[in-house]
This record gives C-alpha cells, sequence and structure tokens, in this order.
C-alpha cells in the first residue's frame, strides 16, 4: 500500500494548495477574514465560507481517494458534513465534479453567485499539485485497501489560519501560534482493531519563498504497522540529561500544569495551539510529550499524528484510562483506536477522545508523567 501513501501525500499538498489559496487570492481572502458585521445573513455567509474552505478541501482528499481505491470509499471519514445551506437556506451538496468548470458552478451556488471566488477555489481543486518528493521508494506496506478507513482534518487550528499571524520559524524551535499552527491530517487506521497504521501532515504554511512566491509547505509522514516502522522524520536524540518538556493547550487546568511544574521545572512546560501542532511538536523533539486531560481533541485530530508517533516507538494513551488502571502505561490497551464510535453520544462527540490524552515518543517518559498526575485528577 505504498501507492496509498504516496496518493494521500498528493492530495494532501492538493488540500494545502486550496488552503493556501484562500489567503492568497484577494476574493477568497476577503471572505475569510471579512468582519462578522452586518445583517444576519451576511453574518451566516462569512461563518458558512469558513466552514467552506474546510468542507471543500475533505470532499477533495474524499474524493481522490475514493476514485483511486473504491474499496475505501465508504470508511473515508472526517470532521466535516458535504451538506451546506447557503446563505439564502438552499440545502446544497458540496462534492467535486468531473469537471472544473462544473465544480465551479456548483461551489457558486454555495457562495451565493460569487463566480469569481468560486472560480478560483474549482481552479485549485481540479489542477495537479507539485510533485512531492516522498522517497517512498523500495517500501512495501502489506495491507488492502479494504482493511483500511480514514479521518481527515482539513485544516486542524481553523482559528490560526483564520487569524493568518505569520512567523518565522526558527530550526529546532517550538513557535506557539500562528499560520503553521494550522495542518491537513489525514491518518488511515484497520478497520478491524482501529490500530493507526499510516499518517500523513502537511503544513501549508511552513516557511515563505525567499524569492517572493508566497507560502511554501512541508509534509511529513509516517508508516506503523507489525515490524514495518518507517518516518519521514528521523527519532530525535535522546535528550537523557535534558529534563522533559511537555507541550499544552494554554487553556489546560490549573491543577495538571502544577503536577507537571513539579516534575519538569517552570520552564519545561510550552503552550501551543493546534492539536495536531502539539502532536507534530512531540514528533520532531521540539516537546517529549503533549498532555491533555480534556475531551476537546477527536478522532481526525489525532489518528495522522498517531501513526508517525508510533512507527518512531511512541504513541498516543487514552489519559484517564492510564490514571485509572492498575497495569503499567505501556499497556496497549489505553492507546486511542479509531473504529469505534461512542454510540451514547451524538454528533461529533461520538468521535471525541474523551479522556484526554498523553502523545509521547518514549514510554519511560510517558511512565513519569503518568505518575505526576496520578490521583490529581
Ligand atoms: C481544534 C484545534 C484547537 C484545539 C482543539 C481542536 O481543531 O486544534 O486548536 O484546541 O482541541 O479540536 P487547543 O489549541 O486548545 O489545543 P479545529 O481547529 O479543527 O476545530
Ligand atoms: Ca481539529
Ligand atoms: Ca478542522
Amino acid at each position: 500500500m505504498a501507492d496509498l501513501l504516496r496518493l494521500l501525500l498528493r492530495v494532501a499538498e492538493k488540500a494545502a494548495n486550496v488552503a493556501r489559496v484562500c489567503r492568497q487570492e484577494a476574493p477568497l481572502f476577503q471572505l475569510l477574514v471579512q468582519e462578522k458585521t452586518g445583517d444576519d445573513k451576511n453574518k451566516k455567509f462569512v461563518q458558512d465560507f469558513k466552514t467552506l474552505a474546510d468542507v471543500v478541501i475533505q470532499e477533495v482528499i474524499r474524493h481522490d481517494v475514493g476514485a483511486q481505491f473504491p474499496e475505501m470509499a465508504g470508511f473515508i471519514h472526517g470532521e466535516e458534513s458535504n451538506k451546506f445551506e447557503n446563505g439564502l437556506g438552499e440545502s446544497v451538496t458540496v462534492t467535486v465534479c468531473r469537471t472544473e468548470e462544473e465544480t465551479a458552478a456548483l461551489l457558486s451556488t454555495v457562495l451565493d453567485g460569487d463566480h469569481t471566488a468560486a472560480s478560483l477555489l474549482a481552479r485549485a481543486i481540479h489542477q495537479d499539485p507539485a510533485t512531492v518528493d516522498t522517497s517512498t521508494d523500495g517500501l512495501t506496506v502489506p495491507l488492502s485497501p479494504s482493511e483500511l478507513g480514514i479521518w481527515i482534518d482539513p485544516i486542524d487550528a481553523t482559528s490560526q489560519y483564520i487569524e493568518g499571524r505569520e512567523e518565522v520559524l526558527e530550526e529546532g524551535h517550538l513557535s506557539p501560534s500562528g499560520l503553521h499552527c494550522a495542518l491537513v491530517l489525514i491518518g488511515v487506521y484497520l478497520r478491524s482493531t482501529g490500530e493507526p497504521v499510516m499518517g500523513v501532515i502537511n503544513q501549508p504554511f511552513n516557511h515563505k519563498d525567499p524569492a517572493g512566491g508566497g507560502w511554501r509547505g512541508k509534509h511529513f509522514w509516517g508508516v506503523s504497522c507489525g515490524s514495518i516502522n518507517v518516518c519521514s522524520v528521523s527519532r530525535p536524540k535522546d535528550g537523557t540529561g535534558r529534563g522533559l518538556s511537555v507541550v499544552l493547550s494554554s487553556s489546560e487546568k490549573q491543577v495538571v500544569k502544577e503536577a507537571l511544574t513539579s516534575l519538569c521545572g517552570p520552564d519545561k512546560l510550552v503552550y501551543a495551539s493546534g492539536a495536531g501542532y502539539k502532536i507534530l511538536c512531540v514528533i520532531q523533539g521540539l516537546a517529549d510529550a503533549y498532555v491533555l486531560s480534556e475531551g476537546s481533541t477527536f478522532k481526525w485530530d489525532s489518528c495522522a499524528p498517531h501513526a508517525l508517533l508510533r512507527a518512531l516507538g511512541g504513541g498516543i494513551v487514552d489519559l484517564s484510562k492510564t490514571l485509572q488502571s492498575n497495569v503499567g502505561p505501556q499497556d496497549h490497551k489505553a492507546e486511542l483506536t479509531y473504529h469505534q464510535p461512542h454510540t451514547e453520544c451524538k454528533g461529533a462527540d461520538r468521535w471525541a477522545n474523551h479522556g484526554g490524552l498523553v502523545a509521547y515518543r518514549d514510554c519511560s517518559q510517558l511512565c513519569s508523567i503518568i505518575g505526576a498526575l496520578k490521583g490529581k485528577l
């Protein structure tokens, strides 16, 4: 299934192009950042456009993967629904059509007849992305499409995407907020066990082209399946003696901050936006772990980066299950899985990571964190 990986890298790059186009092209950008003033219809329209960027990206991914792997078509899930109500109260199903013109015509009905904006979006959807350098040659993945399902978060950290603050990233340095926190996340899991087996992360706004050609992205991928564990990011050097560093949401509970300060020291706790970006920081070694005590992330947030962490020898556990369990945190029963909804819940909550989570690269560091939090939550 190395061809699935190559397809996901390509389609994630296409998704990143759509995300960049929405910020770069004036007619789309104005819709994205327009102040929410004016009458209700206008407010709703602006709100809708923000969702539309997400919906369009998710549909592009779903369309392209379903076209090449029809066996997967019914198992490609994401954060967004493609049913859309436009400013006139009409219900429109957003799909990728056969031709660019047809897609533009369909999008125009969602965009209340704004043909310019619709054509710009349709062009990005139908354009082949620049070839992504993947170095996946020689990789074989012993899985078949009929065993797999997919979780998509078309844009994670939407608030950072819309706010759009530009940061210059320093190599080896975690930058807490800004456009670079917005990520396209595509995760693949095994339908039978829910294990994450493949993940692609595209960071559409990694750096500005020095020659003035706008934003350039960066991509990351990983495969973890049986004895095959490959990741585009090499395992960061062991920082023994350096002390443990943990990344948190700025809205994390005070008790958690205090317990982790005792464990790591005050300057080893850092805060960053975006659930996906925080896990990416752990993957890249910019932090050792990400702790979240709330159920505020979903399967589409964690599936893709989880596969990369597993390929590096780490993982993501359910925090509350791990705290309750008598067996050690390495017990794989506490690793997050992706195939079963919480049937007692409604809507997005069916797919929430209810118990919170800890994303880690190193099991012994996970043990220290669990030790520090035991009895505190
Ligand atoms: C959000 C986004 C938020 C995150 C939240 C996610 O996804 O990643 O940034 O909160 O958990 O569900 P925080 O930044 O506090 O970690 P989206 O942007 O897709 O809604
Ligand atoms: Ca998200
Ligand atoms: Ca999202």
